[in-house]
């Protein structure tokens, strides 16, 4: 396949074993063929720098973040922390790739005069901008674990603030049930014509249930390491919601919406089936392609001898969130 033969040896594996991918180009192989000038120059272009060893790696808009509070309720898990060179190397940002090889393509992201706006069913609709985004809201570090759908799993410290912060500010009115979460999009920068995924139903959107995004475990990170995000972990502002999946973890927002239905979602409009609404990680409910019941820890080694460890459920995080689902 066109799009095996041109990535790096050690992504073969990869490709085999990450089934967002595996569906995406599946899926779209009839139109990846077509595109197939476009997507081979990109796909070799990203490859091949990931595997460089350029130091700072046109990282260079991350900036330290100076005042932050650990919060001692979210300073450990039992695993360590996974390195930052790797949890910033190795992604899933489907706007810039199919590959977990993006983040040069992500600094086309352009986060000059960004703006989040927060409206619907709220009695303060709020824009917030870049700064509002670092100043608005007290930070903290919280280190989670993450756990993506497709069975690899980090260890990452977070710097950001709860969901429940924002809520407060904006005062979501009785009628609001559900929030809809919109990432940028913008067909020129992102899935430009002749892309491999043109034609998904972008812009990626998430959503939750009003409940879900008050719970004390439900968080916005504007930063990770210290630092700003990079923009391949979804600068300047992405969901963090450790009990499910990583893709309900919609990257670079630009829109909150709360809403009275339950909005559509990105993976749940694609395949149903395969990526519910909910998404909580439950290690007895397999995947309909894969099992559910292991990850691996995704390291610096080759995704062959990255270490297999037991998934739990609510990736661990029940005695926080467990009573949202009796
Ligand atoms: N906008 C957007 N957000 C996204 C995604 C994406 O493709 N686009 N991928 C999701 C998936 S599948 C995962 S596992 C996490 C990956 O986050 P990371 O790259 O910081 O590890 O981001 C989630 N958020
Ligand atoms: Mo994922």
């Amino acid at each position: 396949m066109a799009l095996i033969r041109i990535v790096p040896s050690w992504e073969i594996s990869e490709n085999q074993i990450t089934p967002e991918s595996v569906f995406m180009n599946r899926r779209r192989f009839m139109k990846s063929l077509i595109g197939a000038g476009l997507t081979a120059s990109a796909l070799s272009l990203t490859g091949c720098q990931a595997t460089s060893k350029t130091a700072n790696p046109g990282n260079n808009l991350v900036q330290e973040i100076p005042d932050f509070t650990k919060n001692p309720n979210f300073a450990e898990v039992n695993r360590p922390v996974t390195a930052e060179d790797v949890a910033t190397k190795y992604n899933n940002f489907y706007e810039y790739g199919g590959t977990k090889s993006i983040w040069q393509a992500a600094q086309a992201l352009p986060l000059e005069d960004w703006k989040v706006e927060v409206s619907g069913l709220v009695k303060n609709p709020t824009t917030y901008d870049l700064e509002d985004l670092q100043k608005k809201f007290p930070l903290e570090e919280r280190i989670y674990r993450f756990r993506c759908v497709e069975a690899w799993a980090m260890v990452v410290p977070w710097l950001g603030f709860p969901m429940r912060a924002l809520m407060a500010a904006v005062e979501p009115n009785s009628d609001a049930k559900f929030v809809q979460f919109t990432s940028f999009y913008d067909p020129k920068i992102t899935t430009g014509p002749g892309f491999w995924a043109n034609g998904y139903p972008w812009p990626y959107t998430e959503g939750l249930r009003i409940e879900e995004m008050a719970n004390d475990l439900a968080f916005f990170a504007v930063g990770m390491y210290g630092k700003t995000l990079p923009k391949q972990n979804g600068a300047p502002l992405r969901m963090v919601l450790p009990w499910k999946y990583g893709f309900k973890g919609a990257k670079s927002i630009v829109k909150i919406e709360f809403l009275k239905q339950k909005p559509a979602t990105f993976w749940n409009t694609l395949a149903p089936d395969e990526y519910g609404f909910e998404a909580n990680v439950n290690p007895s409910k397999p995947h309909p392609r894969w099992s559910q019941a292991t990850e691996r820890i995704v390291s610096s080694k080759p995704s062959f001898s990255w270490k297999k460890q037991p998934t739990l459920p609510y990736n661990g995080y029940g005695e926080y969130v467990a009573s949202l689902y009796s």
